[in-house]
């Protein structure tokens, strides 16, 4: 029994496409870590970033539900908590990163056991602590800063630098008289936002004083 030459060659031929399709077929999965969100943050010394660190762990581009990610801190001295996460449904895994006690840069990294792009580096920039004394110029008509920054238990001085009568009233109390030169200052024991306003030109001549 013979075949004609060109069916040989036809079998022939899809054997070997088999073969070489077979071979060629995902010999290993390739699973990958990357940034997700929470690069390039800033926060003040010694306190978390706002926003969660988040990695996605992915199996031949798909979510990898169930991959653990440890998390280290590479610089700066802060913390992470939690130090291992597991990615979820969605292929994510986060921490909470709080900066190290001084100013400056610092950097984290992600790591999942063999996982391409592994270890995933973050960075952020912690500010220095805030400073327990701050000056506002009052002007006419504005307060310069708007905003001012001190700790808890800091004191804020106004000084008077326009023309006109201005004065510096907190809805709370704690107020400076009516005035068209020297100072005023107050402490601020707790934290938190307050607001203040001059009375005499109303919400146009407004100020904040922020308690971290
Ligand atoms: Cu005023």
């Amino acid at each position: 029994m013979s075949f004609p030459r060109s069916i040989v060659l036809l079998l022939a031929m899809s054997v070997v496409a088999a073969c070489g399709s077979d071979t060629t077929t995902d010999p290993q999965p390739q699973t990958t870590i990357a940034a997700s969100s929470g690069d390039a943050q800033s926060a003040q010394s010694s306190q978390a970033v706002a926003s969660p660190i988040v990695v996605r762990v992915a199996r031949d581009g798909a979510a990898l539900a169930g991959a653990s990610v440890s998390w280290s801190v590479a610089s700066g001295g802060g913390s992470v908590a939690p130090a291992t996460s597991t990615t979820g449904a969605d292929g994510l895994a986060s921490t909470t990163w709080t900066l190290g006690p001084s100013a400056g840069a610092n950097s984290l990294q992600a790591s999942s056991a063999g996982a391409n792009g592994s270890p995933v580096t973050f960075t952020a920039t912690a500010t220095g602590p805030a400073p327990t004394q701050a000056n506002v110029s009052v002007l006419d008509n504005s307060f310069d800063p708007t905003a001012a920054t001190i700790a808890a238990g800091g004191q804020v001085t106004w000084t008077w630098n326009g023309a006109a009568n201005h004065n510096v009233t907190f809805p709370a109390g704690m107020n400076s008289s009516n005035q068209a030169s020297g100072t005023f200052s107050r402490t601020f024991p707790t934290a938190g936002t307050f607001d203040y306003l001059c009375t005499i030109h109303g919400a146009a001549m407004s100020g904040q004083v922020v308690v971290q």
